[in-house]
């Protein structure tokens, strides 16, 4: 199956991790191996970019840059078109290899291309859409309007755990705003990512534009080269706080843009008048489904106390009732984590969370099979906790009760990160509460669904150390483009704004 996928998809048993308008042969970085994080097997090897790699992709965007913003957006989009309709072709090879080599149960793997796709049609009909505003001028015979131009080059960071639908995000509106793009995909899941870039050249190389997208699959140095690079006005980051902080920073340094989508640490409120069993369908998902590994994977559960022991106690059984396997597995629910590091951090968890006085009520354990698998556990946590304060990348489940929404919304906002959030509750009030402005403090608040599976349409970020950034849908285009206000003047004199004078005679 392995070696048939690998063909169609045109990777090799060694690949090259690096294209700047042309796949490089031989990348000066270090040669990395894939992982098939169910088995532990190898998948192939990838060879990295080094940092002069990364210049010649950089200088080649900037080159195409030059006639990319030159096209009428409507036309921009019409490329972004086909490559929608490209992946739909190959939506289902695509979906598979993100099964093997991150790790996501089939219909993940499978969901995680179709958000790519949505992504595009999104992408399609927004590049008839790039609107600017025209505005009341103040003085007479003027017109007051503002325009979007493109940005230039914009570099995009992303994650192992989207391997490929975080990029789409970031790639389909760069390329209708007029952006070209340096994709450094994850260490971990490098393959996707070239995958991907053959895919798209079968657009872009016919039409005369390689170098529109480009990929350099490198480590960390490469990725403080990027936000280093005054040559790219935009750098989009997704991954952890810590990573965000140093990308922020440097980019900061040199007066550049950074969006950054960092840790979440996604609560759920479930409330007295909550539909018990819509809950707990929703917390099964959020909370177990990609392994845990999702930015809006639910990690605090804020119960009632009226609900605390039969909601738990529900939990615990479903619990066991999730199918644990090979997640290109019909019926698998739960796969593996992404590498040994995972399970580490995942251990290392349980142990401190012991230590803080958390009970374990199921799971806790690594499980004894091949690859990273680890066990979805649930624990009943006290607010002190430290650890609750924190994004452990596992399934891992803190359960808090409450008596006043009040409280439970404090419970909820008094975290470091923002990004999803989420309440249960049959009651308007409740749920208005929670939506105002004194409500959940975070860049996505749902009432009664999970915290996670956000759609395309919405922007996506979050507040706090989550990092502020917003992509995908509604206007997340702008933070692509730059703004330009501009005044004409179709008169014969010329009057000053705020009345005023300055004559000279002339
Ligand atoms: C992420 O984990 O970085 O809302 C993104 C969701 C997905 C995207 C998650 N659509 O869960």
């Amino acid at each position: 199956m392995w070696q048939s996928l690998l063909g169609r998809l045109r990777l090799r048993d060694i690949n090259s991790g690096v294209y700047g308008g042309r796949w490089l042969d031989r990348p000066s970085g270090e040669t990395i191996e894939s992982l098939n994080p169910a088995t532990g097997e190898v998948l192939a090897r990838v060879l990295l970019g080094g940092e002069n790699d990364y210049d010649v992709v950089a200088g080649n965007s900037l080159a195409a840059f030059a006639a990319w913003r030159k096209m009428p957006p409507p036309q921009r989009g019409e490329i972004v078109r086909l490559i929608g309709e490209q992946l739909r072709k190959h939506k289902d090879d695509l979906g598979m290899l993100v099964t093997l080599e991150a790790g996501k149960i089939r219909s993940e793997g499978l969901g995680e291309v179709q958000e790519m796709i949505d992504m595009c049609d999104f992408a399609v009909g927004l590049s008839r859409q790039l609107y600017g505003l025209t505005i009341a001028s103040e003085r007479p015979e003027h017109r007051l309007f503002e325009q979007w131009h493109p940005l230039g080059p914009v570099g995009v960071i992303t994650a192992f755990n989207f391997p490929v639908a975080v990029w789409a995000w970031n790639a389909a509106l760069a390329l209708v705003c007029g952006d070209p793009v340096i994709w450094k995909p994850s260490q971990l899941t490098p393959l996707t990512a070239i995958a991907v870039q053959q895919l798209v050249n079968d657009i872009l190389e016919p039409r005369g534009l390689a170098g529109v997208l480009n990929l350099c699959a490198a480590d960390r140095d490469v990725g403080e080269q990027m936000a280093a690079d005054g040559r790219l006005p935009l750098v989009s980051a997704t991954g952890s706080t810590a990573m965000g902080k140093s990308v922020a920073k440097t980019v900061a340094e040199r007066l550049g843009r950074s969006l950054l989508e960092l840790g979440g640490n996604n609560g759920c409120i479930v409330t007295e008048s909550a539909d018990l069993d819509l809950a707990l369908r929703a917390i099964l998902f959020a909370a177990v489904g990609t392994a845990g590994q999702r930015c809006t994977t639910l990690r605090r559960l804020i119960v009632h106390e009226s609900h605390a022991e039969q909601l738990v106690t529900r939990l615990t059984k479903a619990y066991q009732n999730i199918t644990v396997g090979l997640p290109w597995e019909e019926g698998t629910l739960l796969g593996p984590l992404i590498s040994e590091s995972a399970v580490k951090q995942y251990t290392t968890a349980i142990t401190t969370i012991k230590q803080q006085g958390g009970e374990v009520l199921c799971g806790g354990k690594q499980i004894d099979r091949a690859g990273y698998y680890v066990q979805p556990t649930i624990v009943r946590a006290k607010p002190a906790m430290e650890i609750i304060k924190h994004e452990t990348f596992a399934p891992i489940l803190y359960v808090l009760t409450y008596r006043e929404l009040e409280e439970a919304i404090a419970l909820h906002n008094g975290v470091p990160q923002g990004l999803s959030s989420a309440i249960f509750t049959d009651r308007f009030r409740e749920a208005e509460q929670f939506l105002s402005p004194w409500g959940s403090d975070c860049g996505i608040a749902n009432v009664n669904l999970g915290p996670s599976g956000a759609e395309i349409g919405g922007a996506f970020g979050g507040e706090k150390e989550t990092g502020g950034g917003r992509e995908a849908g509604s206007d997340a285009w702008k933070t692509y483009m730059r703004r330009q206000t501009c005044t004409l003047n179709f008169g014969k004199t010329l009057p000053l704004a705020q009345g005023v004078k300055f004559d000279v005679g002339v």
